[in-house]
């Protein structure tokens, strides 16, 4: 049985600003209103910790989720004040991530970013088409973008196994999602409870192991698909401690919304 997921620092995201002033002025006394400020951030990727007493991934229930890797790419941020600018790629990947544990591979990617207000964040849950996995990811990751393994209240495994790319959105309002001039560190946590509905779930008469994937187990694959969107959130670690207290999760700079994964790019399956 799992325990309450730690949050370790493992993928680190620096995000250093680009200046948008007249650099020419050469010799110019160093007057400098308009250069926006630098922020740099690290960003932890792992489970969101239940303390909700309910859900898949909490140590009260006796069934739980064992494993859980997720594969991401094309993360990028976008600017608040031209919501539609979705050109930059910040983090390319693939990044690998064993969300249990919070471990994430390869090391630590950069990108640079002015401090100032995003409207969102987006990804991909993914392998980038011809891209090679980091090594030593596991190798169902060579044709899945999540894979979970896990356990119902009777013993019985399952698998969940998908091979779709899922175009992942996070939505900001009211500014929450502001990168502020400095250091800061952010949390990106999934809802793992969400995932899988225990109730379809327990109610499979089956001795195992459950495969839940694109043609087995449809009712359950189509519902994880929608709460796979909606599981991420975007939050400050206010005190950079590495996770999150009430407060902090309380207030997420931005939630995972349904949104259709047509825009993106990216669908069909996996190369
Ligand atoms: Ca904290």
């Amino acid at each position: 049985m799992r325990h309450r997921v730690l949050l370790v620092p493992t993928l680190a995201i620096v995000i250093a600003g680009a200046h948008g002033c007249d650099s020419t002025h050469i010799g110019n006394p160093p007057e400098q209103p308009d250069i926006n400020p630098l922020a740099t951030a690290s960003i932890i990727v792992t489970a969101l910790a239940a303390e909700s007493g309910q859900g898949l991934h909490v140590p009260t229930r006796e069934a739980g989720i064992d494993t859980a890797w997720v594969v991401l790419s094309d993360i990028q941020l976008t600017p608040a004040d031209d919501c539609t600018d979705e050109a930059q790629i910040d983090i390319e990947g693939p990044i690998v991530v064993d969300l249990l544990s919070g471990t994430t591979l390869p090391s630590v990617p950069m990108l640079s970013r002015p401090a100032g207000v995003y409207c969102r964040m987006k990804f991909k849950l993914q392998r980038k088409p011809n891209a090679t996995l980091p090594v030593g990811s596991p190798p169902e990751l060579e044709t899945l973008s999540v894979w979970v393994e896990g356990h119902r209240s009777d013993g019985v495994p399952f698998v969940l196994e998908e091979d779709k790319p899922n175009n992942i959105v996070l939505d900001s309002d009211e500014g929450r999602l502001e990168l502020l001039e400095g250091e800061q560190q952010l949390v990106l946590a999934f809802d793992l409870d969400a995932w899988l509905a225990p109730e379809l779930l327990d109610a499979i008469p089956d001795d195992g192991p459950i495969h839940i994937n694109a043609t087995e187990q449809r009712e359950l694959y189509l519902g994880f698909q929608k709460q796979l969107r909606l599981s991420p959130s975007l939050f400050r670690d206010g005190n950079g401690d590495g996770r999150l207290d009430a407060t902090e999760e309380a207030s997420p700079l931005a939630i995972g919304v349904d949104e259709a994964p047509s825009d993106v790019g990216g669908r069909g399956s996996q190369p």
